[in-house]
């Protein structure tokens, strides 16, 4: 066995003292690429993060707000900013600018505009991530049961909320309904959510 294990050194020193200094370079490249992909990737997912979650105007009128709150308050992400409002077309318009060349634009903004919205900014490790579970798939039809969507509305155009889809979407967003800034506070049931 020890050998063996001799042997196995001996070939990979031969080899790693005959590769050009090139392979070496690209191969530590590649390793601290990875690394980086890896560090990026994990500091998003567990990250402390904001969400804004806005109740459009047919989760108002159906008085789904306070069901709506709820699930956020009991998941044991933190509200940090909340309001009731309508801000009219140009905000809307701004809101969901990335969606402006799609044929159902109008008809959404219509739909935006139709009456008052809840606009909030939850905080939570993974919120981002988190909230987008929790509302559904976009289409209802999509969504799990047990979801937002996918227990309380059937069509696409009626779809209740709207949750940030990435952390920059959310920082803009964020930047767009709450220019005042978010209310900071510390939770005390924090050590219960959070080991
Ligand atoms: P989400 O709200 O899940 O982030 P999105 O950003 O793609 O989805 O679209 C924003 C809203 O636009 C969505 O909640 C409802 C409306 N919408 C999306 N796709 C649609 C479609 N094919 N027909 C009608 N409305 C649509
Ligand atoms: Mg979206």
């Amino acid at each position: 066995m020890e050998q063996t294990c001799k042997r196995y050194m001996y070939r990979w020193r031969l080899s790693y003292s005959h590769a050009p200094l090139s392979d070496i370079c690209s191969f530590l490249s590649l390793v601290i690429f990875l690394l980086a992909a890896h560090l990026i990737a994990f500091h998003h997912a567990s990250s402390f993060f904001a969400v804004d979650i806005m109740i459009k105007p047919d989760g108002v009128q159906r008085g789904l707000v306070g069901e709506i709150i709820k699930r956020f308050e009991q998941k044991g992400f933190k509200l940090v900013a909340m309001k009731l409002t309508a801000p009219g077309k140009e905000h809307m318009e701004k809101h969901y600018a990335d969606l402006s060349s799609k044929g159902f634009f109008a008809g959404l903004i219509t739909y935006m505009t139709s009456g008052p919205v809840v606009a909030m900014v939850w905080e939570g490790k993974g919120a981002v991530l988190e909230g987008r579970k929790m509302l559904g798939a976009t289409m209802p039809s999509e969504s799990a049961m047990g979801t937002i969507r996918g227990d309380f509305c059937i069509e696409v155009g009626r779809n209740i909320c709207h949750g940030s889809d990435s952390v920059e979407s959310a920082q803009k967003e964020i930047a767009l309904w709450f220019p005042e800034g978010l209310t900071s506070w510390a939770s005390c049931a924090n050590p219960w959510v959070y080991e």
